[in-house]
């Protein structure tokens, strides 16, 4: 009877004998390459880190279905992540570790005579997403399956993720990111699992037998979504989730309908084009907004996922549809799904039949909203006349939502037209737009932001009038990030220094770190931490002259800013910081301050002008600074090219000082902050987004807060901010403000930079650099007078990992289930009778 499951053990068997036969027989039989060094046809490492791969996910797979199989049997509340990014990076190594695999994989590597880190680092990364928001979705997966919850992604097989940047003559060049041109060896492609997704066409409206309004949806113009599905291993290696990304691809009847005619270009050709859809990501994180593709995109995957979803709803027993809200979750991440709410709507009425209340009812409880921005330009909103012919169905459906809503909204507010005016679902000034935030909010029951400022905020401007309208619907849920990628994994030296002082619980949970705390006071722990630090960046000094060519010196203050290039983020105000220490030390070639390598990387949205002439910028100061040996000795710039998740794996460890800098109110949370705090680095930083929380956590002492508070930004900007008068009052600010304008960096095009000049002192300064600038500078030069004394550095740099439980994804996933989603955890039983049964 057990002669089944013995089969199984022996085809999931981590023994190293046995992963080395299956890597064998992986490298013959699915890669089709030779294990014997034979001319011509030449075994690379990638050929052996594919069939590794492989040999992997075999051994994810059977835990993955018995995950599956528990969630069904138990029929348990689910959710569904719904999310235009997942930015998951690489998954070799993070999947041996979660696993438990690696030593035994790591033998068999080496037994065989190969490297792993070789093999390591043929993997594409997976980037699928452009910054915060599309990697908090990959650290939730993380946590999801680690704490045991029944999650599911749902997304975008983007067949290019976010644009490979290189540095060409200090410019900022994109090319294609092709991560699928070896394949992808995670992947399941579900050849079986499709949806029709329609657009365009029109809606024909009938009453049926029992005299109710129904309205179909007719000549359309289809596109199908195929199920690509990804095994997610939480850490422990017992449950196994799923990432479902879709793909376009073209109906069949497009190639009988133009096959048939004869006409075999204009068939292929429209082929091409529905399965255009799902070839790129936008690298775009504020809102390029309008853009057909994109909001084609929206809506084939959300129709995708809501097909998908109810099946399975159905499939999983004699339900009514009207239990949905009992099973069935639904998190939209950011309002880039939001369509989603209209799209429910249209399968509860139009295929199930239910009538408008019940249907409304439903929806609300299934959906709730994540709200990652404030600034009112990056709140997606959508041309009437544009939804009108993509999905004229849907924009019916939203008319009518805003049609009871603003009902609802006059019967309580009888009179008050400016409110209607104000929260109509539809902007009817100047070209009519569906607001999509205005959607989410009213078709969900939960509305979060993702740190406590972002959320108060969030409630007191921009959805001000919901909170008054729903006053229970708004909550705050602060961000977090996977301890086993930004830890466990990045950071192997510093992980097992802290397993070795504290034991290995901290990786499942985080808390746990507190109990380093007392070793803040042990000189001996902290010659360990500051050992732990300086190897750290001495492998990125390697590495990076490895790569580039470029000398970081080891012992100088890693002073690191990497995120995406935003004005908001001002890495200006850094730069500003760095060419004042320039001038310093060129007044002063003596001057008595620490050596700094300043380190900035991140990509710009490719048609951001001003971000893409800051980044300019920030290469021309380098190259200036680099090439001056009167000040080589001090300081040193560096920016790194192609910024993405593996190289924040890379760069974080080796951080001493964290640059969080945004404009007070602008930054929603940040994670990179987080992460960096997670990896004992010191921030310094505005009191804006998480930064609040992780002063609140490490104690006021042990970071460096500057700048304006969001309140006082208001006031400045209310009371009519003039950044001449801060030129004018700082002589060393209008020192470099004038060489930026007037060509110091730029001899050979004076006229570059004017641009960033004019946006400060002619445009009004949007983000407050002058106005913040010198409280930036006192507390620069408090950093380095703290690190002028590695012991006192290295205390408060250990209270820091010690106090940055809190920013665990497991804490934040915790209370999205049960603040939002009533789910639970389902251990698993290895239970495995239905095996038995089948084998029998
Ligand atoms: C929308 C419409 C059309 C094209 C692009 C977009 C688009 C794409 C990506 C809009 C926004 C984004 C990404 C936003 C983002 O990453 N926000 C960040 O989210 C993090 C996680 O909550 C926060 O920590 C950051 O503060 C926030 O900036």
């Amino acid at each position: 009877m057990s002669s089944q499951r013995d089969f199984l053990n022996e085809v999931d068997s981590t023994d190293v004998e046995v992963l080395k036969q299956a890597l064998v027989n992986r490298l013959i039989y699915s890669i089709g390459k030779d294990p014997v060094e034979t001319f011509p046809v030449e075994t690379t490492s990638r050929d052996w880190f594919l069939a590794l791969a492989q040999v992997l996910r075999d051994r994810m797979t059977l835990r993955w279905m018995e995950t599956m199989r528990g969630y069904y049997l138990g029929n348990v509340k689910r959710v569904y992540y719904l999310s235009m990014e997942f930015l998951i990076g690489r998954t070799l190594r993070n999947s041996l570790l979660n696993m438990g695999f690696y030593d035994e994989f790591n033998q068999a590597v080496e037994e065989m005579g190969m490297d792993m880190e070789t093999l390591r680092l043929m993997e594409e990364e997976a980037g699928l997403g452009n910054g915060g928001l599309g990697r908090l979705a990959a650290c939730f997966l993380d946590s999801l399956a680690t704490m045991h919850l029944p999650g599911f992604g749902y997304g975008i097989r983007y067949e290019y993720g976010m644009f490979s940047q290189s540095i060409e003559h200090g410019y900022q060049i994109e090319r294609p990111d092709t991560w699928l041109r070896y394949g992808n060896p995670w992947e399941f492609a579900r050849t079986e699992v499709f949806h029709r997704i329609q657009f365009r066409g029109h809606v024909a409206a009938h009453r049926d037998e029992k005299g109710q309004l129904r309205h179909q949806w007719l000549d359309t113009e289809d596109v199908m979504a195929m199920a690509f599905d990804t095994p997610i291993p939480g850490f422990g290696g017992q449950t196994v989730n799923n990432l479902r990304l879709w793909a376009a691809r073209a109906t069949r009847d497009f190639d009988l309908k133009y096959f048939n005619e004869g006409n075999y270009i204009k068939a292929v050709d429209v082929k091409n084009r529905s399965e255009n859809l799902s070839k790129v990501l936008y690298p775009d994180d504020t809102t390029e907004m309008g853009r057909e593709l994109r909001l084609r995109q929206e809506y084939f995957f959300v129709s995708a996922s809501l097909q998908d979803i109810l099946k399975g709803f159905e499939v999983g027993g004699s339900h009514s549809i009207e239990k949905l809200p009992d099973e069935v979750a639904i998190q939209l991440n950011d309002t880039h799904p939001s369509i989603a709410i209209p799209e429910l709507m249209r399968l509860l009425l139009d295929m199930h039949g239910l009538e408008w209340g019940k249907a409304w009812d439903i929806t609300c409880r299934t959906f709730s909203y994540t709200n990652h921005t404030l600034q009112p330009e990056a709140l997606e909103t959508w041309p009437v006349k544009l939804m009108e012919a993509l999905v004229p169905r849907l924009l019916l459906i939203i008319y009518e939502i805003n049609q009871h809503f603003l009902r609802d909204v006059s019967n309580r507010f009888p009179g008050d037209m400016d409110l209607v005016r104000r929260v109509s679902l539809i902007d009817e000034e100047g070209g009519r737009r569906v607001r999509m935030a205005y959607l989410a909010i009213v078709g969900s029951h939960k509305v979060n932001g993702v740190a406590k400022l972002h959320s108060e905020l969030m409630q007191t401007t921009i959805f001000r009038d919901f909170a008054k309208l729903f006053p229970d619907r708004f909550i705050n849920i602060t961000n977090g990030v996977t301890p086993r990628r930004w830890l466990n994994h990045s950071n192997p030296a510093l992980a097992s220094l802290i397993t070795r002082a504290i034991g290995s619980e901290w990786k499942a949970d985080l808390s746990r770190l507190k109990q380093l705390e007392p070793l803040a006071d042990d000189p001996a722990f902290l010659r360990e931490f500051l050992a732990v630090k300086r190897a750290n960046k001495e492998s990125l000094a390697e590495l990076v002259k490895k790569r580039h060519g470029i000398e970081l010196d080891p012992t100088a203050m890693f002073d690191t800013q990497i995120k995406r290039i935003h004005e908001y983020k001002r890495q200006l105000l850094n730069i500003f910081h760095v060419i004042t220490r320039y001038n310093r030390l060129r007044a002063n070639p003596n001057l008595d301050c620490p050596k700094r390598c300043v380190i900035l990387g991140g990509k710009a949205a490719p048609g951001y002008r001003i971000a893409k002439l800051i980044i300019k910028l920030i290469n021309d100061v380098a190259d200036t600074i680099n090439s001056d040996p009167s000040v080589s000795s001090k300081l040193k710039v560096w920016f790194a090219p192609n910024y993405n998740v593996s190289l924040a794996m890379e760069l974080i460890p080796s951080a001493d000082l964290s640059e969080q800098i945004s404009m007070a109110g602008t930054e929603a949370s940040g994670t990179g902050n987080m992460k960096m705090t997670l990896n004992g680095a010191l921030t310094i930083g505005t009191l804006d987004g998480a930064n609040i929380e992780i002063r609140e956590e490490v104690g006021k002492d042990n970071i460096f807060i500057f700048g304006k508070t969001a309140e006082q930004i208001h006031e400045l900007f209310r009371r009519g901010y003039n950044p001449w008068d801060y030129y004018y009052a700082n002589a060393e600010l209008r020192q470099v403000l004038d060489m930026v304008g007037n060509g110091h960096f730029s001899k050979e095009d004076p006229l570059r930079f004017r641009p960033l000049f004019d946006e400060l002192l002619h445009n009004g300064d949007r983000y407050a650099v002058l106005a913040d600038y010198e409280s930036y500078l006192v507390a620069q030069s408090e950093v380095d007078g703290l690190f002028r004394n590695p012991e006192a550095w290295a205390r408060k740099a250990v209270l820091n990992v010690a106090r940055s439980g809190y920013f665990s994804s497991d804490r934040t996933i915790n209370e999205y289930a049960s603040r939002i989603w009533e789910v639970a955890p389902v251990l698993p039983t290895g239970d495995i009778s239905v095996l038995e049964e089948w084998a029998d």
